[in-house]
């Protein structure tokens, strides 16, 4: 198989096997776990120096940054459809994908591991709290864009909506209700065949992450 996708459903990986999975793409999933016992290991550190997930490897070509990952796969295989095919609309997608990083990522991990995935005792409601704030301006933001579209680029489901629905998917357990286009539209997207079959994996993997795993994450990226 050509395209092999690197990373355990629990990652960041979610969204490289969510995007194949919605481009009916025959790709080799190796579910490696981050850390000493995967990422860090010199064999994968050859292929993402970084020691993080995802990586794929598209033949030959290796490629890491989850959402580079999405754009790219998109592009190659879906322009016009799930990759817009004008300039302005490409823009558009890269303009969702930085903001979701840039605005998002970091307080939906620091909430999610806060509410959810730390056990009870070790969570920290005063970063949950100070993450919801980070979190309110930007969720204001998408609400007001979606009350102008059911998707992002337009009424159809993109890229766009992939990147920024898989970054916030971490916050799928938050009450959203306050930001009621958000919600309904984040509901949208995570109904979606494509993305249900993966987020079904992505949930077996969470159970069966072993705390210490959840531990190291909040250290060492000091969430
Ligand atoms: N910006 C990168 C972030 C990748 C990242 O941090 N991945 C996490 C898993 S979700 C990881 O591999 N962490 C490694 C570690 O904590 O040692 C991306 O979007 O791919």
């Amino acid at each position: 198989m050509s395209l092999r996708i690197y990373g355990v459903a629990r990652t960041r990986a979610f969204r490289a096997l969510w995007i194949a999975e919605e481009l009916g793409l025959a790709y080799e999933h190796l579910p490696v776990e981050i850390g000493d016992a995967g990422a860090r290991t010199p064999e994968f550190l050859a292929l993402n120096p970084n020691g993080r997930l995802p990586v794929i490897a598209d033949g030959d070509f290796v490629l890491s940054e989850s959402l580079a990952i999405t754009l790219y796969l998109a592009k190659k295989h879906s322009s016009g459809k799930l990759y817009p095919s004008s300039l302005e609309g490409e823009a558009c997608a890269w303009q969702w994908s930085f903001w979701a990083v840039a605005e998002v990522d970091r307080g939906v991990n620091i909430w999610s591991l806060h509410a959810v995935r730390l056990p009870p005792a070790e969570r920290d409601a005063a970063l949950r709290d100070e993450a919801l704030k980070l979190l309110a301006p930007p969720f204001k933001v998408l609400d007001a864009a979606l009350a102008q579209n059911r998707y992002l680029l337009g009424p159809e489901f993109t890229v766009a909506d992939l990147n920024v629905a898989a970054v916030i998917s971490r916050a799928a357990a938050m009450d959203l209700s306050v930001w009621p286009n958000l919600e309904a539209w984040l509901t949208r997207c995570l109904e979606r065949p494509a993305a249900r079959k993966v987020l079904a994996l992505k949930t077996k993997s969470d159970k069966e992450t072993p705390v210490e795993i959840t531990r190291r994450i909040a250290r060492i990226n000091r969430l």
